[in-house]
């Protein structure tokens, strides 16, 4: 198997490899990495290019020169190094001042805040060259119903949505937005949950071709769903602008492992599904270095999610190839629900009048069929093993 290369549009959050190990109980158990080394370390790595929140490059608070100088030290080493930066995204969620949310909290000053602190990063992001803005609402929600009207909520979030699609048009920025929805923690319950939350509200947006989804792997997999199934909607609605990969082992906290380090066979056909779809966007890490690793352990967890990925690529490839799969495939009937259910010209009347369809079908004989989905899924499972 090759090394990872640019051409393989790896990339990685600043926060993930950054990540200082603080959770709900205890406190940091490495120390702070400057976000210029990251960025040639992961260069370095093979990675393709480093996405980041507003606050992971410019600390919180910093003034006009600090912060200049800082982006100017960034753009530096992005020239150094080639990486790019694909996308960005804003924190509204670190703060105490967003501990109600940033669209929704129910105090308008904060919202009016979170807008400008959106605009403002918006800016940097079309600067850099990103194309998609991403926005995890990690703070948009409630632990109880009385606090808030979700229904007025979700006006504020689509009058912020609204105003910064209008901002990117204006500015001739050429962003597009990704929501990335999440069930739960920090909030216990948050705004628009899962995908099929996230698509529908989209629908309701007044530029809602500019908005689509970034769904994160552990995300959907806390809500008991499939990741593959959220993905494929997603590719069918044309949403899928972003993609966040990691590891999560069912529903519990959020996890953020290795990707594969989780659901394996599920990642398994994520991967068959990505590659065989056409989807070319950055494959976006957004996991976090356990709290157990040193920084040898931080970058061999960076190395491990890309060659995770491409070892799967190469098994689901080699999947797709075994003429076995094939065979097993036929008798699936996988390329049968291709064939629309009418034929060319048909309608309801001629379906009516097809006596075979139903007067002359015989249910019985058909419920005889074996799909043999189980072999299929074996031979998967033997090739995700190198078994085959
Ligand atoms: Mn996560």
């Amino acid at each position: 198997m090759t090394a990872p290369t640019p051409a393989d549009k790896f990339t990685f959050g600043l926060w993930t490899v950054g990540w200082q190990g603080v959770d709900p109980f205890g406190a940091a158990i490495r120390p702070a990495i400057d976000p210029l080394e990251s960025t040639r370390k992961l260069a370095e790595l093979g990675a393709y290019g480093v996405t980041f929140h507003d606050d992971d490059l410019v600390p919180f608070g910093s003034n006009d020169a600090d912060r200049t100088k800082i982006i100017e030290s960034f753009k530096a080493v992005l020239a150094e190094t080639g990486l790019k930066v694909p996308m960005a995204t804003t924190n509204l969620f670190s703060h105490p001042v967003f501990k109600d949310g940033g669209f929704t909290s129910n105090d308008r000053s904060i919202r009016r805040y979170a807008l400008r602190k959106v605009m403002r990063n918006m800016d940097l992001a079309a600067e850099l060259g990103a194309e998609t803005y991403v926005f995890w609402g990690g703070r948009e929600g409630t632990e109880y119903e009385s606090a808030k009207d979700v229904r007025v909520a979700l006006d504020r979030f689509k009058e912020g949505f609204d105003l910064l699609c209008q901002y990117s048009i204006d500015k001739k920025y050429n962003l597009k937005f990704a929501l990335e929805p999440k069930p739960n923690e920090p909030r216990g319950d948050i705004l628009l949950p899962t995908v099929g939350h996230a698509l529908a509200f989209i629908n309701e947006l007044e530029h809602s071709e500019m908005v689509g989804l970034n769904p994160e792997v552990g995300h959907e997999q806390m809500a008991n769903l499939n990741f593959v199934h959220a993905i494929a909607q997603a590719l069918w609605h044309g949403k899928l602008f972003h993609i966040d990969l990691n590891g999560q082992n069912g529903p519990k906290f959020d996890q953020d492992l290795v990707f594969g380090h989780g659901n394996l066979l599920n990642a398994f056909y994520l991967v068959d599904l990505l590659e065989t779809a056409g989807y070319d966007g950055p494959r976006h890490f957004d996991y976090k270095p356990s709290r157990t690793e040193n920084f040898d352990g931080v970058w061999d967890s960076a190395a491990a999610n890309m060659r995770t990925y491409l070892l799967l690529k190469e098994r689901a490839a080699a999947f797709r190839a075994d003429p076995e799969v094939q065979a097993a495939m036929e008798t699936a009937g996988h390329a049968e629900i291709a064939t629309p259910t009418l034929a060319a010209g048909e309608g309801y009347a001629e379906l009516l009048a097809d006596r075979s369809a139903f007067e002359d079908f015989d249910p019985d004989a058909a419920a005889r069929r074996g799909f043999g989905f189980v072999r299929l899924n074996q031979l998967a499972l033997e090739h995700l093993m190198g078994a085959r």
